[in-house]
């Protein structure tokens, strides 16, 4: 989520600007965004017994937390570095960036397309979303076990996503191994699984196929729907 209006423009002027006009001597152009730690629609026990709430509080709280805060700071230190011509800096908070902006983008997706079971969470897609998956992957039986594939068999740390593709409208189901890495451009993630063992360990330990399978019965298919709308639309 990102920060707007006037009082998070005065939080990066306020914390930022100081600092990048020390190192360049006065100038700064431009603001930087604040990213912040979205709300979650549902309380960390909601997903119950899908998802444990332990797991749901730390995920949130400390370790999404910890990829904003890590943004934050990775884009502050770059302003600083390009203002101050340290090549070398640039390559390293520029990968500090894709990592901790890749895992907060990724989460507040994930975040948002799980809805307690039965409540938003579980079922089948409909509508448009459920004719696209039909078209491109033949049935929801069919995307489901090819989906649960892709999360089983991402190696150590990552997540399975589901990207719609504008350039020839196709739905794909790709891997990402952490949060940045293996990521294509032109393409908008519309529904994500995180296979990180901090998303599931707590509760499935060494199981995560369990764990993808249990997953399903809280997919928000309402907000995925409202996702591959908005990315046909754009
Ligand atoms: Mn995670």
């Amino acid at each position: 989520m990102v920060a707007t209006g006037a009082a998070a423009a005065a939080t990066v002027l306020a914390h930022a600007a100081p600092a990048i006009a020390a190192e360049s001597g006065g100038a700064t152009s431009g603001a930087l965004t604040v990213h912040e730690l979205p709300k979650l629609d549902y309380a960390y026990d909601a997903l119950e017994p899908h998802i444990d709430a332990q797991t749901m509080e730390l995920h949130h709280s400390k370790h999404h937390a910890a990829y904003v805060k890590g943004l934050n700071e990775a884009e502050q230190e770059l302003a600083k570095a390009r203002s101050a011509n340290e090549f070398p800096l640039i390559q390293h908070w520029s990968r500090r960036a894709a990592f901790n902006g890749g895992g907060h983008f990724l989460h507040s997706i994930f975040w948002k397309s799980m809805m307690p079971a039965g409540k938003g969470g579980g079922g089948d897609p409909k509508g448009a979303l459920l004719k696209k998956i039909n078209e491109d992957f033949g049935s929801v039986a069919a995307f489901k076990g090819q989906f649960a594939a892709a999360a089983n068999a991402v190696e150590a740390s990552g997540w399975a996503l589901l990207h719609y593709r504008p350039s020839d409208k196709r739905l794909l189901i790709l891997q990402a191994e952490n949060q940045h890495k293996l990521s294509p451009w032109g393409t908008e993630v519309i529904l994500g699984i995180d296979v990180w063992e901090h998303a599931y360990y707590l509760k499935y330990q060494n199981r995560r196929a369990d764990y993808v399978t249990a997953w399903w019965n809280v997919v928000a298919w309402d907000r995925v729907a409202e996702r591959l709308d908005s990315a046909q639309r754009a």
